[in-house]
């Protein structure tokens, strides 16, 4: 019976796939890039779909108006063993008082979105047609392990080496080293003493991650969720000297076979539940984040991208490669959170995030998909409105809903990154530290969640398939 359900899912699924039903949205950001936030506001704004004036509020969603769209909503899970998207706690923490952001994730979550709308092609203009949109959440730590996908453990290991030169000011990784150098790769394994050494390198993996670096390997040492404890988390790089020839049950050939388990049972199945077969991707970068951590954090954030999108298939969607292997025929680049600064800076942002990603959206463009820049606040945490100045000049400010609270300019975002320009921005960009402290703007149940720039985002990801 469980047979003939399956048949019958994938000759449907097939079916969805050839007649353009469905699309898989892969959201790519690192840890607290905003992912969940996204997500939420993703399915907060699809649930108004149908209503009166929504497309007042979505006014560069033109394919909404012309789509006539009738309904959106959360639809039945496509996979049932993946855990849903807690969409339902992300709202009652919007709705809390006073509002909350949702909860940091800690495991891969799936979400099945369904809209109706008329057909706006011309040989089926006006049939009734639905769209499924499917989305993956996962706590943005595990996403960096896909760099491992192709590397062996030297290379591995050697990754890791140039990491230690890169980061060596601000992350320093002398103790795990000093306590590694003492293995024998080639004597026994010391369970007891190698756990010793595991857990110095993931407290340098902390470290590194508390000071806002991205390249943070692997990434279930800092968060293991359901792996907690489990041998396949117990090894490390090899740092030192290669031993050579090893006997299989030494110390290096052990190590070298649980990195293995680590990329194939542990990294390939992530990437198969969560990207092999996405159509559509939003790369969501924190800039404001990037640029306050400083020279080593920014350039990190950089290069970190740059390697990560070598591991997704990008290229022109056919019927044929969307049924057998699938291809990423359209990335946006977004710049999240972009409450956080006055729409004036909006511009410069931009220009920096373009400046960020360059090279990773050469790679992009050469395979032969569209690539569109965006800044974008999923969860808008102030509204913006100008001032005018003693001096009698006019100036944009950002202000919160906490009474009492004044508004303030956090301050300019450089538009290219140089040395001198990360300086000033970090002396001088939100000296008061306001921003760490904001929270979701209130809005009422019946409304959106307020947002900014969620209809350009929707109408380049949805526009054509409406
Ligand atoms: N001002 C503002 N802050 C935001 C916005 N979106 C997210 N944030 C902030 O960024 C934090 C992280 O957002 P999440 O959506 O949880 O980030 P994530 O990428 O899911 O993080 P992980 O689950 O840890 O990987 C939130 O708790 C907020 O503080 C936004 O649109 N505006
Ligand atoms: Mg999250």
């Amino acid at each position: 019976m469980d047979l003939f359900k399956n048949i019958i899912r994938a000759a449907e699924r097939g079916r969805n796939l050839l007649l353009d039903r469905e699309i898989r949205i892969g959201i790519t950001g690192l840890s607290r890039g905003g992912k969940t936030a996204l997500i939420t506001s993703l399915v907060n704004t699809v649930s108004h779909f149908g209503e009166a004036n929504l497309n007042v509020l979505l006014p560069r969603f033109q394919t909404y108006e012309e789509s006539d769209m009738s309904y959106g909503g959360i639809a039945q899970p496509r996979d049932l063993s993946v855990a849903a998207f807690p969409y339902r706690q992300a709202m009652d923490a919007l709705f809390s008082d006073p509002p909350k952001w949702p909860e940091p994730t800690d495991g891969v979550s799936e979400i099945r979105l369904e809209l109706r709308y008329r057909d706006n092609r011309w040989l089926r203009r006006g049939e009734q047609r639905r769209l499924f949109i499917d989305i993956w959440d996962y706590p943005g730590e595990w996403l960096l392990d896909l760099t491992l996908l192709n590397l062996s453990y030297e290379e591995f290991s050697s990754r890791i080496r140039d990491q230690i030169v890169k980061v060596r000011e601000v992350a320093c990784p002398d103790d795990w080293i000093s306590a590694g150098e003492k293995l024998d790769p080639k004597g026994a394994v010391d369970d007891g003493y190698l756990a010793r050494v595991v857990s110095l390198y993931t407290g340098w993996l902390r470290a590194c991650k508390n000071c806002g670096l991205a390249f943070v390997l692997p990434g279930r040492f800092v968060l293991p969720g359901h792996l907690e404890g489990a041998p396949v988390l117990q090894f490390l790089p090899w740092i030192w000297e290669h031993p050579g020839t090893c006997e299989s049950d030494s110390l290096y050939a052990v190590l070298e076979s649980r990195y293995e388990a680590y990329r194939e049972q542990v990294v390939r199945k992530f990437y198969r539940e969560c990207f092999s077969k996405i159509d559509r991707q939003i790369v969501i970068i924190d800039c404001i984040q990037a640029l306050k951590g400083g020279r080593e954090t920014f350039m990190d954030i950089n290069d970190t991208f740059q390697i990560l999108l070598q591991n997704f298939n990008y290229g022109n969607s056919t019927w044929w490669n969307r049924l057998f292997s699938p291809k990423i025929d359209r990335v946006v680049f977004a710049a999240s959170k972009c409450d956080r600064i006055t729409y004036d800076e909006h511009q410069h942002m931009l220009s920096l995030l373009k400046s960020m990603v360059s090279q990773a959206v050469g790679v992009v463009r050469a395979e032969g998909a569209h690539c569109e820049y965006l800044v974008l606040s999923a969860i808008r945490a102030t509204d913006c409105m100008t001032v005018k100045l003693k001096s009698g000049e006019e100036q944009q400010v950002l202000k919160t809903d906490n009474p009492g609270e004044a508004p303030f300019f956090p301050g300019s975002v450089p538009d290219v990154w140089t040395r001198e320009n990360m300086d000033f921005f970090q002396k001088y960009f939100d000296p008061a530290g306001m921003l760490s402290r904001l929270r979701p703007l209130r809005f009422k149940p019946d409304q959106p969640v307020p947002q900014l720039n969620l209809d350009v985002l929707l109408e380049y990801l949805l526009g054509d398939k409406l």
